[in-house]
């Protein structure tokens, strides 16, 4: 990934250049931050991964330069994919999570007193190997007994799957590239069959403002497969436009997302996540109804 300067921003100290990235948002308009220092750089079989420390947002995961988590504010991000579908299950015990290399999903889950097994696939295992190494707080949860980190194809392995998990979540970057076939119909009917009866199915769905087009067709496929999916929001600072969506898909079409959730147990602070918050998240601006339709 290139650093560049924005000659737009204060150096500092006078005379010695800071090096800042962007991750552009569209093609007139992006997001940058100062970097301190590069801590990891490496192509992998799949995609560039690079560990920056920021002044504002401490470390941050770059993939093919787009920001996946920063330690400042992953916990968004993460406590809202993982709680609001664990919430809504009534006993979470076996739980799938597809991406997320970072582990702040496997993290979260865990949490939850009722999960046995967390299984995470990652096809990538150059970023758990740099998350595990300098995002200690976020990967952390991976070294527990209840996780098995699998290393391969998110796809194949849903495949041979049966009615095997509670919870499915799928933490993938933006749907480009390898990670456009977790949002096709087919994947979706996969994951369907593999949730047991009275499971959930949550994915990250793209942000209304600059992706918009995105939301709306992941959604819209979303919800031929899952009839019952529901999208909820939840700020995000670092993702383009600071408003990032979640789909919400219960394998029965019966199952009310938004009922009252199930507590977390109460010594488990969150900072984003509460169950007013849950039901909130449900509520769309009306500009987003309309990218939603
Ligand atoms: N997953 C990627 C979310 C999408 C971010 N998109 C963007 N910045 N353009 C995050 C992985 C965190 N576990």
């Amino acid at each position: 990934m290139e650093l560049t300067r924005a000659p737009f921003m204060p150096e500092n100290p006078p005379g010695k250049p800071a090096t800042w990235f962007t991750e552009y948002h569209g093609p007139g308009t992006g997001l940058t931050m100062k970097v301190l220092r590069t801590l990891y750089s490496a192509k992998s079989a799949f995609q560039e991964i690079t560990l920056v420390e920021t002044e504002d947002f401490g470390r941050v995961l770059l993939l093919d330069g787009i920001i996946q988590t920063t330690e400042r504010d992953e916990f968004v991000y993460h406590e809202m994919l993982a709680h609001v579908p664990m919430c809504a299950h009534p006993e979470p015990g076996n739980v799938l999570i597809v991406g997320g290399g970072d582990g702040g999903c496997v993290r979260e889950a865990l949490r939850h007193e009722t999960v046995e097994k967390v299984t995470l696939v990652e096809i990538d295992e150059m970023v758990v190997d740099c998350c595990r190494e300098f995002l200690p707080g976020i990967a952390g949860g991976l070294d527990d007994p209840r996780v098995e980190v699998r290393v391969e194809d998110g796809v194949k392995f849903i495949e041979g799957c049966e009615e095997a998990f509670d919870v499915i979540l799928v933490d993938s970057t933006d749907p480009v590239a390898m990670a456009s076939p977790l949002t096709q119909v087919s994947f979706f009917r996969k994951a369907k069959r593999a949730l047991k009866p009275g499971g959930l199915y949550a994915a990250q769905s793209q942000g209304p403002v600059f992706e918009g087009h995105r939301m709306r067709r992941i959604t819209r496929r979303i919800r031929r497969v899952f009839p019952g999916a529901a999208t909820y929001l939840a700020n995000v600072p670092t993702y383009p436009g600071g408003i990032w969506s979640f789909a919400l898909a219960p394998k029965s079409r019966r199952t009310d997302v938004r009922a009252k959730p199930r507590a977390l147990p109460p010594d488990e602070k969150t900072h984003y996540y509460s169950p007013e918050v849950h039901a909130a998240a449900f509520t769309h601006p009306p500009y987003v109804a309309e990218i939603l339709g």
